[in-house]
């Protein structure tokens, strides 16, 4: 809905922002919370950027009150946060740990004091240790616990919890942590992987319906972070092959099941030099196919690619170099191209096209589902100035291209009903430990002050007015 004075949205579209637990909270052995698999991977040298770990992160455990008061100063309609399985069933099965569960209860009172959605993901990366030495996510036991888990929280939570996210970007979960090692728990097993994604899936779908009957008033979605894969050259039939390949393993193993209950042929035909899939029993994707209220969509760069050639090149635009292996399991012959820049500090190319672009594919693919972007932002190389203020002009343009790209997509008629930026606060970014900010608001790692940037302040306006000005 566009307009002289620049774009406003439509009515009820909820403006947010949105954190992890592990990459925020630190008090990692406190309040009875169990070990995740990223304290043992943080933990682990060489693996994260300087060493970094989560133990202390935004220490946001013990300042969730500080945090909830900016929160509510930016004027924010939601809050994503995500529980801490750990912290909850400290070993991943069994009896609720009282305190941990207790942590989030308060948070979400003071959300709703202030009034502030709560929206909260039941899994953000970090899994229960013990889950992990009895398999991981490759293990079908892992989805049975999840879904345990799920309906432990919404039972506790459900009568305050506006949306329940069962999993954020069970890509990153699948890909980056089974097969090119990157993320916890660093493991390097394409097969593996494969079975993660479908154990993933099934979680997914089981904890959703345990989430229905436990909390049947809260709105139920998962977050996927789907890839916008273009050609190198449109008119190659090989290039093309490589961006169906890419959506393939990318997107369609998530949505296949998740949307239409089933994993696409082509998908199957891909991978199956790496794996049969015999992981998936009868009944499993329709158990994945939990109508779900909204889907979250999180969105930051895109991707280009070609057929290659030749033996596989080593690239790090792919998260394919050489210390690990590559997310793209059954894609050997694809290569990833540097799109075109403007880049992030993560070195990822700044093209809110591709946000317009997915959401209309969405819209089209899924007639009638409800969107939101549960995540979208950017890192840049912050500086503080002599009298402490954070004048971060190029996160602005990011952010206002971007909502400008949503507001193109509604316009077209895409069914979005919200926009979350990622991140209310600088933290934790996984392997990049605390090198990469996307905050809106920077925190001090030395003395853990947080002092709002010029973003925070901008949207702050942009909610205030629902809309950006041109
Ligand atoms: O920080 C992450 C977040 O945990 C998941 N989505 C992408 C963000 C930026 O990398």
């Amino acid at each position: 809905m566009s307009t002289d004075n620049g774009r406003r949205f439509p009515d009820g579209f909820v403006w947010g922002s949105a954190t992890a637990s592990y990459q925020i909270e630190g008090a990692a052995k406190e309040g009875g919370r169990g070990p995740s698999i990223w304290d043992t991977f943080s933990h682990t040298p060489g693996k994260t950027l300087n060493g970094d770990t989560g133990d202390v992160a935004c220490d946001h455990y013990h300042r969730w009150r500080e945090d909830l008061g900016h929160v509510a100063e930016l004027g924010l309609q939601a809050y994503r946060f995500s529980v801490a399985w750990p912290r909850v069933q400290p070993g991943g099965r069994g009896p609720v740990n009282r305190e941990g569960l207790d942590f989030y209860s308060r948070l979400v009172d003071g959300l709703l004091e202030r009034g502030i959605q709560p929206v909260a993901t039941l899994y953000h990366w970090d899994l229960p240790q013990d889950l992990e030495d009895a398999g991981g996510w490759p293990a079908r036991d892992t989805a049975y616990r999840f879904a345990e888990y799920a309906e432990l929280v919404a039972a506790a939570l459900g009568d305050r919890v506006h949306t329940w996210t069962t999993l954020n970007e069970p890509w990153c979960s699948a890909y980056l942590g089974y097969a090119s090692g990157a993320h916890a728990p660093g493991r390097v097993e394409p097969a593996a992987a494969l079975a993660a994604v479908h154990h993933l899936n099934l979680g997914h779908g089981l904890a959703g319906q345990a989430i229905r009957r436990a909390a049947p008033s809260g709105q139920l979605s998962l977050t996927l972070n789907l890839h916008v894969v273009r050609p190198a050259d449109p008119d190659s039939e090989a290039d093309r092959d490589a961006v169906r390949r890419i959506d393939a393993v990318g997107n369609r193993a998530f949505l296949g099941p998740v949307l239409d209950g089933a994993y696409p042929d082509d998908l199957l035909a891909d991978t199956a030099h790496v794996s049969d899939w015999s992981f998936v029993r009868d009944g499993d994707t329709a158990a994945a196919r939990v109508p779900l209220d909204v889907l979250g969509v999180n969105y930051y760069s895109t991707a280009l690619v070609r057929r290659w050639a030749g033996s596989r090149p080593r690239s790090e635009d792919d998260g394919h170099d050489d210390a690990h292996g590559s997310p793209w399991v059954g894609a050997d012959d694809v290569e990833f191209l540097r799109p075109e820049g403007p880049y992030t500090a993560m070195g990822w190319n700044i093209d809110p096209s591709g946000m317009t672009e997915l959401l209309l594919r969405l819209h089209r693919e899924y007639p009638g589902q409800p969107l939101m972007i549960t995540e979208n932002g950017a890192a840049f190389p912050d500086t503080v100035a002599d009298d402490g203020s954070v004048h971060d002009p190029l996160r602005i343009d990011y952010l206002r291209r971007h909502i400008a790209a949503v507001g193109s997509a509604i316009d077209a008629g895409a069914d979005v009903r919200g926009y979350f930026a990622w991140s209310l606060m600088d933290n934790f970014e996984w392997s990049f430990g605390y090198d990469r900010r996307f905050g809106l608001i920077r925190v001090d790692y030395d003395s853990l002050e947080r002092t709002w940037k010029d973003s925070a302040r901008w949207y702050r306006d942009v909610i205030a007015r629902h809309g950006v000005a041109d």
